[in-house]
């Protein structure tokens, strides 16, 4: 593919979870993906060469953003941004602390915007931005306070961005996400299985989707391709549930 058509893709969180199912599958397709981790140094599954790159980017440091970005759109300007750093607190607005409800706003929340913020002058027209939010922005669960919170202003922010770049050229969406399998939701259903196995807690959270099972990353990485792609042309400020049936049940049955 010529240099100039080739495909260029930030990914925030794409060392981990729905982020690097997306960096991979896109990297499959012929994209050249950066996904942005807060690692150390580079992750054992991201030294495939010819799968994504690997940058170091903390998304609660506004420096780093900037510093990623500016030395990722130094060679080319950018056609895509998938925002899905997030990490999972519980308790109740009382119970969660006021350091644990400023970290969840700042890694879920902030650094969206800081990605948007940084990357949007880089952006080509005909650009794309999904930001993974949750179900959660809808509907939530009990003792998910700063969680939810947090993804209902990642909606808010993904419809503010989709019309102040329309005329850029731009379209922002979000995908909602149920629950899938990932290391954030693993290390959750590690915390409350109590005599049950992860696994058995997994399972069980699958069975209350109507489709009885929690997705897998690819999945969702699926949907986050489509909405970066031509084939997402007239789509823009739209959430886009990917939860197997969960937002479309009530639990009251007859
Ligand atoms: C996700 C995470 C998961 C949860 C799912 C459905 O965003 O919060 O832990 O299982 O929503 O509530």
């Amino acid at each position: 593919m010529p240099e100039s058509t080739l495909k260029r893709a930030i990914i925030f969180g794409g060392t981990s979870g729905i982020g690097l199912a997306t960096a991979q599958l896109l990297a499959q397709r012929g994209v050249k993906v950066f996904a942005l981790g807060p690692e150390p140094s580079q992750p054992p599954h991201l030294q495939d060469v010819c799968g994504p790159s690997w940058v170091h980017c903390d998304v609660s440091n506004a420096a780093e953003v900037e510093l990623a970005i500016k030395s990722i759109t130094r060679e080319a300007p950018i056609d895509w941004l998938v925002y899905s750093a997030g990490i999972q607190r519980y308790g109740s607005a009382v119970e969660c602390t006021v350091e644990e409800w400023d970290l969840v706003q700042t890694i879920n929340a902030r650094g969206a915007f800081l990605a948007a913020h940084f990357t949007l002058p880089h952006m080509r027209s005909g650009g794309a931005i999904v930001n993974v939010s949750s179900v959660q922005a809808v509907a939530c669960q009990y003792g998910v306070a700063a969680y939810a919170a947090s993804k209902g202003t990642l909606d808010a922010l993904t419809r503010a961005l989709a019309l102040d770049h329309a005329s850029a050229g731009i379209r922002v969406n979000a995908v909602l996400p149920g629950t899938v399998d990932t290391p954030m939701v693993r290390s959750s259903a590690e915390l409350f299985r109590g005599d049950k196995t992860t696994e058995a807690v997994v399972s069980e959270w699958g069975r209350l989707h109507p489709l009885g099972r929690v997705a897998q990353p690819l999945e969702v990485a699926q949907a986050i391709a489509f909405l970066l792609s031509d084939q997402a042309s007239f789509i823009t400020g739209a959430t886009l549930a990917v939860d197997g049936g969960l937002l479309a049940q009530l639990s009251v049955r007859l």
